[in-house]
């Protein structure tokens, strides 16, 4: 029986985890998975009634009518706690988006060692939105405007921040009267502090208006800013052949995992560990040369453009180290747990911090700086190479997964209708036609409370059933890559019969991967997009689309949902919601859950739900997107009318005799 109260079976969905686990138990490690079974939740700070905001208390609402010291209600401290998770989660993605921008600066003039512009079209197309010129120009010098411009977004104190202009007109015009427009990226996230210090915003409503406007600087804002400096600089992503989970590391050469979110120092060891003088080096230790591979959202960085693989998702993290045969783990910001230095100190592994916001106790540092890049990145290695003679026994998991990731908004457009024709209209058409029923994005964390990947995979395959379309982003998407549902055509005997000829037609998987967690600002372009083309309304929230986090964990998924929700989205969490009282003892404890529901949708179109139950997850998403079809005055969907065309067809016609066939196809 496995430590902790669950099976291995029951802890994750993935085998190369289950025996990782088998052999943690046999060790006497104790993981995030034992870890999540020996700690109990608290259920009144698991549900937002607790405040700690300041001396007076702790203050933890469990009777009706219960106030804190100060008199807050149920309403706004559950208010209260959710704004500040969604302040926190902005800020990771902004404070990313921040640096990303910095370092654009720094490659423009000059200042950054081993970077270049990777995608002069992307940059010109960028600068365009904002009306920095272009014409008769270096990308140096437009890359040095845009930068500035970017740069601005972050400390900007009035007016509204860039990128919104990117949204469709009506959803800007909508921001504007409900007052939820971002001023400046720091200044949201500092306004959401201010107001939820003792003493100051105590209305639901109005805390959760500024909720929305501090997420919004989040997704239309230092994400999209991320996302866009990400593809300038290392490329915009396009298919590209990559493999998924703990077999890809290998006995006989030096394993380093980067792990974290920036691509910026990831980038630079991609292209190290391919330098002849690091593979010297490392032959000269006695491996056949470095193998990288990576973990959570700095995975999706490299292997989007360099097909680098993926040794696995969020909850991978003490496994990867688990197989001893990881020399150095190399982490940056964000979803880095605190125990891999002590796990680690079972093992060989190194748990190098770089960033200069992130150290962990015992770990050692390495410092980035963009400015002498390589130079880090090769010592890195080294130190990587070096600790290659302390490994000891090995055990990694034969267990890996092709897939294709890649998918980009630019390239969906390019592959939808070709370099001179591109265009959403072959998937908006199909949408309409009923092909395609509608579009979910399966997004987000894993998290040991539940079954690891089986949430993101269930909903996936039983969506894929009924025509919906999947785009998928972070830990879900490496979940969606391990069970092999990221090929191309691997998953469509799996698939209803519409999405089957249009994935056949266009060539594509069912389930698009489009990068990280900041890359989630795709898919609102994508939806930006569609709107654009015409004939699915004009705005997102007409749009037969459905966002999920079956598994979220952190307060950037929270972020996420809530500007998507602001962007007209339909958003479903799983798991346990961080508002959702206790009815049974507080009677007015569901009028935040409620507002975050309906009074959110009365507002902006979208709503968010917390629901555990995957097949409800399934049925309230089929439900939307058949509502949103409805009003569109699309036909409803009916899986009969299609699933006679594609490669089916083309089997079908080949077994006939030539009269047959030609009479099958001319008639
Ligand atoms: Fe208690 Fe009010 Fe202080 Fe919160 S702000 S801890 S509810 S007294
Ligand atoms: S890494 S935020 S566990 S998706 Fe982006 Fe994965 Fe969630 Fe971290």
């Amino acid at each position: 029986m496995a430590k902790g109260k669950r099976s291995y079976e029951e802890k994750t969905a993935d085998p190369a985890a289950q025996e990782m686990l088998i052999r943690a138990d046999e060790l006497g490690i104790g993981t995030a998975f034992s870890r999540a079974d020996d700690m109990v939740p608290c259920n009144i700070g698991g549900a937002g009634m607790c405040c700690k905001l300041c001396g007076m208390g702790p203050c933890r609402l469990t009777k009706d009518g219960q106030t804190g010291v100060c008199g807050a209600t149920i309403d706004t401290i559950q208010a209260r706690n959710f704004i500040r998770a969604v302040a926190a989660g902005s800020a990771a993605h902004s404070d990313h988006g921040r640096d990303m921008a910095f370092t654009l600066k720094a490659v423009a003039n000059g200042e950054a060692e081993g970077y270049v512009i990777r995608d002069v079209a992307k940059l010109r197309t960028v600068a365009s939105y904002y009306g920095i010129p272009v014409e008769k120009r270096s990308p140096q010098e437009i890359a040095n405007d845009l930068a500035d411009l970017y740069i601005a977004q972050f400390g900007q104190q009035r007016g509204e921040i860039v990128p919104l202009r990117r949204a469709p007109k009506k959803r800007q015009e909508l921001w504007k009267q409900t007052g939820v427009v971002p001023r400046g990226i720091d200044r949201e996230v500092v306004e959401a502090l201010h107001r939820t210090h003792i003493g100051d915003d105590q209305d639901h409503r109005h805390i959760l208006q500024h909720a929305i406007r501090t997420a919004l600087a989040d997704g239309w804002g230092g994400s999209m800013i991320a996302t866009d400096v990400s593809d300038i600089l290392f490329g915009t992503p396009a298919p590209i052949l990559g493999m998924a989970n703990l077999g890809v590391l290998k006995d006989d050469m030096v394993n380093v995992i980067v792990h974290g979110h920036e691509p910026t120092l990831s980038q630079m060891i991609v292209a190290a560990s391919q330098d002849p003088e690091i593979i010297e080096y490392a032959r000269a230790a006695g491996a056949q040369g470095v193998n990288l591979s990576g973990i959570c959202c700095t995975a999706n960085e490299i292997l989007l453009r360099q097909g680098i693989p993926a040794a696995g998702n969020f909850l991978h993290q003490e496994l990867a180290i688990l197989t001893g045969a990881v020399e150095a783990m190399v982490v940056d910001v964000q979803c880095i747990m605190q125990a891999l230095v002590d796990l680690s100190s079972n093992f060989h592994t190194h748990i190098i911090t770089t960033s200069p916001k992130v150290r962990i106790k015992g770990a050692l540092h390495i410092e980035f700086d963009e400015h002498k890049a390589l130079t880090i990145a090769k010592q890195i290695l080294k130190t990587a190479i070096d600790n290659y003679k302390n490994r000891g026994k090995t055990h990694i998991p034969q267990v890996r997964e092709n897939l294709i990731p890649g998918f980009s908004h630019e390239y969906i457009n390019y592959m939808l209708g070709g370099t001179y024709r591109a265009s959403f209209r072959p998937l908006n058409d199909a949408i309409m036609a009923g092909r395609i029923r509608g579009v979910a994005a399966i997004v987000g964390c894993n998290n040991p409370r539940s079954k690891q990947d089986y949430l993101h995979t269930y909903v996936t395959q039983e969506l894929l059933k009924q025509d919906v379309l999947i785009v998928e982003t972070g830990c879900g998407a490496i979940a969606a890559a391990k069970q092999g549902l990221l090929l191309g055509e691997a998953g469509l005997d799996k698939v209803g019969p519409g999405l089957r000829e249009v994935c056949e037609t266009v060539g594509i998987p069912p389930v698009l991967h489009m990068g990280s967690c900041v890359d989630n600002t795709r898919i609102l372009t994508v939806l930006t997009q569609m709107v654009e083309e015409g004939g699915l309304g004009d705005d997102i929230d007409q749009i037969p689309a459905v966002g999920l986090a079956p598994e979220w964990m952190s307060e950037k998924a929270l972020s996420i949902g809530t500007y998507c929700v602001a962007s007209g989205a339909y958003v479903i969490f799983g798991g346990s919601s961080p508002v959702s009282g206790m009815p049974d003892r507080v009677a007015d404890s569901d009028l935040v859950l409620n507002y975050l529901s309906q009074g959110w949708e009365e507002l902006y179109g979208g709503k968010m739900e917390f629901i555990a139950d995957p097949d409800e997850m399934i049925r309230r998403t089929l439900a939307h997107i058949d509502a949103k079809r409805a009003a569109l005055g699309l036909p409803a969907w009916d899986p009969q009318r299609f699933g006679r065309s594609g490669d089916a067809r083309m089997l079908e016609l080949e077994a006939l005799p030539v009269a047959q066939r030609r009479a099958a196809i001319y008639g």
